[in-house]
């Protein structure tokens, strides 16, 4: 039987009818012409950090399907389910088609020009009555790279307000930060190709199964690149999906993971397994860090404080120091805790002993979150300079401002508020108004309840959307965005490589790309637009002063234009006339790390206890993150059917021993409470996921909201929030008082490791001295 006739018997029509005629398609061979898209569009995933390149079909001006890119080197083609869907949510009903000004109490649809000119016309009279500093932004990890640094040139110069930051302060910050006080500057420092080649993988704190599927498909090629089965071992104290994947799991307890590398460390160096040649050559700071180290955490110590025994501690530590090349990588486990920045330093400092460091295989990896979570560190003004450059470092600013052309007593000496900072100002009375693009606080801030009294005494609250968020809902004026697929520029992955995202669709209804939303703002403030944006109107304009912004820098776009990137499917930073293709692995041999003697640092850290411990009224530990299906607060996901209705509500994992003192089973109700707010009707899976005193929460949803429960702790150095441990209390139809335990076990941990005294990180000593 002929394929038409088949289609015939199976669909029940005739498909050599004109409509159902099958036509040659370029991707999915043949398909009915009803169907077949009018074009195909190369671009890049618009969600995570993993950086899929794709294509979108267009159909009569719609974008119908997502592929994967079999020829782009990140995933060879395959998609998780967020990106096979990612074209569902471009035309939801929730989108925000128009710019929305609150009248009479009610977001009702209006022009640019009246909102371009409300908006102004207050940021001035604040700005005029209270100081440049009353207005401040708040802006996101998934711009294109383009649109960082438009809008970061226009807040930090144009504005004159420093009080700049994004959502990425909950996310990777303290990788930045840890990476700043290792290497002298922030740059994840390996390849994907490291997860194929490495013998050892560790993995910290990272659910990879649930949030970076793509990765794994790295890993699958090990065997067959290395000719032998890689060791993974999964450090995380719940049982996720990836901790199914592992050799080792290493269930320690919640936030001991610096006490653990710190535990390595000593055995490591007890056993003299270190890498004396690559510690003498390549690193500062080795005679203080071993005596820290050998006085504070032996093995017993550390045993007491993770909860893994000694043995396995021996084991693990030769596992990883006898590999020819270990790879550690790590996301909001360790990033999103009080100790995140030095957390990030102590893996560091474990691949620094034993000289898994800019070798094939070899690389300790922060893995990134958000799309573009790169593009802001290194061209967003947000915590540095465009480049890497230092605000503090009068020939950083001088460089910058010749390079653009603009006054250098414009440039900011120094960074303003990060976002809890803001935050609280606003709660003081300090900063006036707050202009939100591309993210949504009112489900991801932690302390809701805080946070909410805080944005109430906003005299505006702008919010810069391409759906109605939560946070749109409560603005003042709603600047409409488009979205992916609608606008175009650059993405940059966890691996450095500066992907291209196209253009498929026109944007919705009158909704602008956030690059033209902030040129065309810009031309309401006297003499900005012609001092910042004179000769900058497309994407490709900016990409090219990103160019000359970064030559010569560690972050060197020099080299690529759109059409390389294209053509070699992304590029990885450092391209220049050196590396004219890009650069896999930062500080190889050849390649000195941005401090002054070019070594990088191996830094004494101490493992902290948890400031708010369980105690008798509060007695379970809750752990919160994510899951496959949704992505964040949902504004995306929420609208895609195949993925929503698959978690369409939070859920809390539940051990079954505290399921039995709580007197319920899954598919009950229970309520979530601490010390600062309290979650209603949260469905209960009894699992053994979890350990007996700790449950696990996803952060997705706006009705289940987990982040009312979570506590304003952050890291002092990077301001990152401890999201992942907080005591908490539950409350069951049953025993609606919660659980009593007979002792309460402290996950602090006290006694033993000394505490030392808050080290600051001074900036200017650690930030890029490379000249
Ligand atoms: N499907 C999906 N994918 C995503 C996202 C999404 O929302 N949905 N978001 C993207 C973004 S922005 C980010 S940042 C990444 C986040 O990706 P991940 O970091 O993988 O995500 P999380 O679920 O927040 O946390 C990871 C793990 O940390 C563990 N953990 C908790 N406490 C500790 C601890 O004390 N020590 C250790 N070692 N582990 C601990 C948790 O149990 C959890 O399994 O995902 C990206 N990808
Ligand atoms: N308890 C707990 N809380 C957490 C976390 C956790 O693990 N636990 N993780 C934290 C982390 S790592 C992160 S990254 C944050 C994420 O938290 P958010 O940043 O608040 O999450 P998103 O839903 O991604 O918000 C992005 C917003 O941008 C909008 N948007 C999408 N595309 C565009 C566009 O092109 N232009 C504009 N202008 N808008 C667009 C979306 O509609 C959405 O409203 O959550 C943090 N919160
Ligand atoms: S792994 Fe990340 S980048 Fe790749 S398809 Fe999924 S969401 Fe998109
Ligand atoms: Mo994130």
């Amino acid at each position: 039987m002929s394929l038409i006739d088949k289609a015939k018997n199976f669909l029940g029509f005739d498909i050599k009818e004109d409509k159902y005629a099958l036509v040659d398609d370029p991707i999915f061979g043949k398909v009915a012409k009803a169907k077949a898209p009018d074009k195909w569009v190369r671009t890049t995933c618009g969600y995570c950090g993993v950086g899929c390149g794709m294509y979108i079909g267009v159909k009569d001006g719609n974008a119908v399907y997502s592929k994967g890119d079999p020829l782009h080197p990140v995933n060879m083609g395959t998609l998780c389910p967020k990106g096979l869907s990612e074209h569902e949510m471009v035309r939801a009903d929730s989108r925000v088609p128009a710019p929305l000004i609150r009248k009479n109490g009610t977001l009702t649809p209006s022009g640019w020009d009246e909102a371009f000119s409300k908006v102004s016309a207050e940021f001035k009279r604040i700005q005029n009555e209270h100081g440049k500093g009353a207005v401040a932004v708040i802006s996101t990890g998934q711009l294109l790279t383009e649109e960082f640094y438009a809008l970061g040139k226009f807040v930090q110069l144009g504005l004159g307000t420093n009080n700049y930051d994004g959502n990425t302060t909950l996310c990777m910050a303290s990788a930045v930060m840890g990476y700043k006080q290792t290497f002298g500057s922030d740059g994840p420092t390996g390849s994907y190709e490291d997860f194929s080649k490495a013998d050892v993988i560790l993995l910290i704190g990272a659910n990879i199964a649930d949030n970076h599927p793509i990765l794994k498909l790295h890993i699958a090629k090990n065997k067959k690149m290395t000719g032998k089965k890689p060791t993974i071992i999964v450090v995380d104290p719940r049982k996720s999906k990836t901790s199914q994947m592992a050799d080792i799991f290493v269930p320690l307890k919640p936030r001991s993971d610096l006490a653990l590398l710190n535990g390595l460390c000593y055995i490591i160096m007890e056993q003299g397994w270190e890498d004396e040649k690559f510690i003498k050559e390549r690193t500062n700071g080795y005679k203080a860090f071993r005596k820290h180290i050998m006085n504070n955490y032996p093995p017993q110590e550390v045993a007491h404080i993770t909860g893994i025994d000694v043995k396995e501690l021996y084991n693990l530590a030769k596992i990883y120091a006898t590999a020819d090349a270990a790879m550690s990588a790590w996301t909001m486990g360790v990033n999103q805790s009080s100790i995140g920045t030095d957390t990030v330093s102590a893996i560091c400092n474990l691949a620094l002993i034993t000289g898994n460091l800019g070798r094939e295989g070899a690389s300790p990896m922060s893995i990134t979150g958000q799309c573009n979570a790169m593009g802001t560190r290194e061209f967003g003004f947000t915590s540095s300079i465009p480049g890497y450059r230092n605000y503090a470092s009068a020939q950083d600013r001088k460089a910058f401002a010749d390079i653009i052309g603009v006054p250098e007593e414009i440039i900011p000496t120094k960074r303003g508020y990060a976002y809890p900072q803001i935050i609280d100002a606003i709660n003081r009375g300090e900063i006036k108004a707050l202009w939100v693009v591309a993210t949504n606080p009112l489900v991801s801030y932690p302390d809701q309840n805080g946070l909410r009294e805080a944005l109430k005494k906003l005299d505006l609250l702008v919010v810069q959307d391409a759906f109605l968020s939560d946070t749109a809902e409560i603005a003042d004026v709603v600047f409409a965005a488009a979205t992916w697929s609608e606008k175009e520029g650059c993405y940059t992955n966890s691996e450095r490589r500066c992907n291209y995202a196209k253009r498929a669709i026109d944007p919705l209804g009158t909704t602008k790309s956030d690059l033209d939303i902030v040129l065309e703002f810009s031309k309401y403030f006297d003499g900005v637009h012609e001092m910042l944006f004179k000769e900058l109107s497309t994407p490709e304009d900016l990409f090219n002063e990103i160019k000359k912004v970064s030559k010569g820098q560690l972050c060197d776009y020099s080299g690529m234009s759109y059409a390389l990137i294209e053509e070699l499917g992304g590029i990885q930073w450092p391209c220049n006339e050196k590396a004219p293709k890009g650069t896999k692995r930062l500080y190889s041999e050849e390649m000195p790390c941005s401090t002054p003697d070019g070594k990088a640092n191996l830094l004494p850290v101490d493992w902290q206890p948890l400031s708010e411990m369980q105690c008798k009224g509060l007695p379970l530990m809750l752990n919160t993150g994510r899951t496959v299906e949704q992505f964040h607060t949902r504004t995306k996901t929420g609208t895609i059917g195949i993925l929503d209705n698959l978690a369409p509500e939070a859920w809390v994992d539940l051990s079954p021993k505290d399921a039995a003192k709580l007197k319920v089973k899954s598919g009950d109700r229970i309520a979530i409470s601490g010390t600062r707010g309290r979650v209603e009707d949260v469905i209960v899976k009894v699992s053994e996921t979890v350990r007996e005193g700790n449950i696990f929460v996803p952060f997705h949803f706006n009705e289940q909201l987990i982040n009312a429960v979570t506590i304003p702790e952050f890291d002092p150095k990077s301001f990152e929030p401890n999201y992942k441990q907080c005591a908490v209390q539950l409350h069951s139809a049953a025993v609606p008082e919660g659980i009593v335990y007979e002792e309460v076990e402290i996950s602090g941990y006290l006694e033993g490791v000394k505490v030392y005294e808050e080290e600051v990180l001074e900036e200017e000593k650690v930030e890029s001295t490379k000249k």
